[in-house]
C-alpha cells in the first residue's frame, strides 16, 4: 500500500514519515498534501501555549490522557519556533509527555523551525491535516511562545489554550498582550506555588477589562491546575468542552476565517520565495542592494522595483524560467 493509503487507514509510521516530508521539504510535497486534503476537516485542534516552562507540556500530557478516555486516537504536535533543532524539543517534550508516550494510542510529534517562521506555520498546517487525515481526535498543538510565529500557529486551532504560572518574574501585565488576546480559556498552572491566587486574580481583573466578543461572545475564564499531579484537569477539559460547543455555532465562520488566513500566509511565502528567486537569478537582487548600499533606493522602493520588474518581465513562468523570462513574451498590458 502506498503512504498515503496507509495513512488514511491510521498507520502512525506512515503518519511519522509523511510528516517529517512537510516539515523537510518547503513548498510542501504538494501531491501528498492534494490527496489528503478531502479526508481532513474531521478533528478538533486544541492550541497550548504560553511563556517557556511554564508546565505546557504537562498539562498537554494529562489532557491527551484525559481526551483517550473518550477517543480511540489522539493527535500531539509540540512546535518550536526557536529552535533551528528539533531534537532539543523531541526529547523534553517526550520526558515531559511521559505517560501520553506509553499510550499507542496517542502519536505525538516535534516540529521546528526551518527556514522561515511563516515556512513553521505552514508546515504546522499541513502536519495537522496529515494528524486529522489519520484519523487523529483531538489534536493538541502546543506552542512556546515567540510572538508573531506563535500567533500564526494558533490561527490553526479551534480554541486557544493560554497557559501561565506564578512567580514568572514579573505580574501577568509583563505578558504580551498579544497572547491574551487570542486565547479562549487560560490556565493557571503550578497552582501548588506562591502567588498562583494572585496571578489568577490579575489575569482574571485584565480579562474582565477586555471587550466582549459581541452576542453569543465567548468570555474567556481562568482554570487553576497542577499539571504535575493532575489536579484541575478535569475542570480544564470540561472548560474546552465548553468552548468547542460554542464554537459549534459559529464553525463554518471559523472555517472560512481559518482557510483564508492560511491562504494567504501561503501566497506570502510563495510569491515572496519566487520574487527573490528570480531577482536573484536575474542580478536584479544585487542591483537592489547595491542601490540601498549606495542609498540611492530605499528598500521599500526596492523591493517594489523588483515586483514591477517581475511582473512585467515573467508572463506566468516565473518559476520555471527564472532568468529566461526576460527575452520572453510581455504581459497583457
Ligand atoms: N510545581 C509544579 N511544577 C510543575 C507543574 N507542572 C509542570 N511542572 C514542572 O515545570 C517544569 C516545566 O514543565 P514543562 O511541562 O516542560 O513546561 P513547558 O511549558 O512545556 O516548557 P517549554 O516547552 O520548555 O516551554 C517541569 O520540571 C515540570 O515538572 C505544576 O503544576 N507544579
Ligand atoms: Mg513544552
Amino acid at each position: 500500500m502506498d503512504l498515503v493509503s496507509r495513512l488514511l487507514a491510521g498507520d502512525a509510521a506512515a503518519l511519522a514519515r509523511a510528516i517529517t516530508l512537510v516539515e523537510r521539504d518547503r513548498p510542501a510535497p504538494r501531491d501528498l498534501v492534494a490527496a489528503i486534503h478531502p479526508h481532513t476537516g474531521k478533528a478538533r485542534v486544541i492550541g497550548v501555549t504560553g511563556p517557556p516552562g511554564v508546565g505546557k507540556s504537562t498539562l498537554v500530557d494529562q489532557l491527551a490522557i484525559s481526551f483517550r478516555q473518550t477517543h480511540a486516537l489522539v493527535g500531539v504536535l509540540a512546535v518550536d519556533p526557536s529552535s533551528p533543532f528539533t531534537g532539543g524539543a523531541i526529547l523534553g517534550d517526550r520526558v515531559r509527555m511521559a505517560r501520553s508516550s506509553a499510550d499507542p494510542g496517542i502519536f505525538i510529534r516535534s516540529l521546528a523551525t526551518r527556514g522561515q517562521l511563516g515556512g513553521l506555520s505552514q508546515a504546522t498546517g499541513d502536519a495537522i491535516r496529515l494528524m486529522d487525515a489519520s484519523g487523529r481526535n483531538p489534536i493538541l498543538v502546543e506552542t512556546v511562545g515567540a510572538g508573531q510565529a506563535e500567533v500564526d500557529i494558533m490561527n490553526h486551532a479551534h480554541t486557544v489554550l493560554v497557559v501561565l504560572a506564578p512567580g514568572m518574574g514579573d505580574d501577568v501585565q509583563a505578558i504580551k498582550a498579544g497572547i491574551l488576546e487570542i486565547g479562549h480559556v487560560f490556565a493557571v498552572n503550578k497552582a501548588d506555588r506562591d502567588g498562583a491566587d494572585r496571578t489568577a486574580a490579575e489575569l482574571e481583573a485584565m480579562l474582565a477589562m477586555a471587550p466582549d466578543c459581541g452576542a453569543g461572545g465567548w468570555r474567556p475564564s481562568v482554570i487553576r491546575t497542577i499539571a504535575r499531579d493532575g489536579r484541575g484537569i478535569p475542570e480544564l477539559a470540561r472548560k474546552l468542552d465548553d468552548h468547542w460547543d460554542w464554537r459549534q455555532s459559529e464553525l463554518a465562520g471559523w472555517r472560512r476565517r481559518q482557510a483564508a488566513a492560511e491562504l494567504s500566509e501561503t501566497v506570502e511565502v510563495l510569491v515572496g520565495s519566487r520574487l527573490r528567486e528570480w531577482a536573484v537569478k536575474s542580478g536584479r537582487w544585487e542591483e537592489a542592494v547595491d542601490a540601498i548600499v549606495g542609498r540611492r533606493l530605499d528598500p521599500h522602493r526596492g523591493a517594489e522595483t523588483l515586483l514591477s520588474h517581475y511582473l512585467n518581465s515573467c508572463p506566468g513562468e516565473g518559476a520555471r524560467s527564472p532568468t529566461g523570462c526576460r527575452t520572453g513574451r510581455r504581459r497583457n498590458p
